[in-house]
């Protein structure tokens, strides 16, 4: 089987860069580049963090591109309260060596768009929208040739995170999650509602710890940081690993059930900025434009990660 082509559009964050690992580490994806965009911490932060990944996994030839450092009109908010100073505290990771492609992010992504066959690339953002809402703005052509957008994103049934209404990658960039909910591509969407199902509990992270390697022990060092931060806030038995349930979903879609729903996302509201208005129980009639996961195997979801991890 031709392994599946896609792009990961990021801001490294430590549920990133586990993403990341995860990717790298499974034979049926093939990583084309690596976009950076501002978010949880700056783009500077951002694009060290991701090259520093890829040198994790001893993949120093991955193309890592500095995308848009500011979302489209708002101010950047950042995590660091969750994230730590670097978005990768937890474990000490060397400088990387690697150097940053040279090109702005979102020509890479338009690019590679237009020159691999249509349908053959799949986007994978996990941060705020901004590179890919400025790729398809700025090239409209691309929106048919992308095979489908598989983000992590948004909330129903548990709302928020960053505000009571809103989920961080959406506030973030409220403008750009418009234009990508709206672009007519095929949109896979791991909203909160699921991924607080895949918590990083204290036998899984002994799992990551358990393989006994640089990658195992890094993963449970960074999952070890941000959980303190999340146990606190949720009162939940572990944090939850939002971004890697993206990549997950490409290797096994069937570890997840959704529903083909109509979402947009608020733009205007007063205290529902960013907010992914997601229709659930089908009451407005509108055309799905995106499958909204609901649930996950969280058990099978960790035993694909830590068997892939142990591949690195
Ligand atoms: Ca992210």
């Amino acid at each position: 089987m031709t392994p599946q082509k896609i792009i990961i559009d990021t801001d490294p964050g430590q549920d990133d860069a586990v993403a990341i690992l995860l990717a790298l580490a499974s034979p049926e994806l093939n990583l084309l580049g690596i976009t950076c965009v501002a978010g949880k911490v700056p783009l500077a932060r951002t694009t060290e963090n991701a090259r520093k990944v890829c040198e994790l996994a001893g993949r120093a030839d991955i193309k890592v591109f500095a995308g848009c450092d500011a979302p489209l009109v708002r101010k950047l908010v950042t995590a660091e309260h969750v994230h730590g100073k670097t978005g990768l505290d937890g474990a000490d990771l060397p400088a990387p060596a690697m150097a940053l492609q040279d090109g702005h992010a979102v020509d890479f992504i338009i690019d590679t768009l237009r020159t691999e066959p249509a349908g053959s690339v799949t986007l994978v953002p996990i941060g705020p929208l901004t590179n890919i809402a400025t790729a398809l703005q700025r090239a409209p052509d691309i929106a048919p040739r992308i095979a489908r957008i598989v983000l992590m994103g948004g909330a129903y049934f548990e709302v928020g995170n960053i505000t009571p209404a809103a989920e961080f990658n959406i506030y973030v960039d409220p403008e750009a999650a418009q234009i990508v909910f709206a672009a007519g591509v095929p949109l896979v969407v791991a909203p909160l509602d699921v991924t607080h199902k895949a918590l990083v509990t204290a036998p899984r992270v002994a799992a990551f710890r358990a393989l006994g390697t640089t990658v195992g022990e890094t993963v449970a060092l960074w999952t070890d940081f941000f959980e303190r931060f999340d146990k606190e806030k949720y009162g939940s038995p572990g944090a939850p690993l939002h971004d890697p349930c993206t990549i997950a979903w490409l290797l096994r879609p069937d570890l997840f059930t959704g529903r083909e729903i109509n979402v947009e996302i608020e733009v205007t509201g007063t205290h529902t900025l960013g907010m992914t208005v997601a229709d659930w129980w089908r009451v407005t009639g509108k055309p799905a434009n995106a499958l909204f996961l609901g649930d996950v195997d969280a058990d099978g979801f960790f035993a694909l990660l830590t068997e892939r991890l142990g591949r690195l």
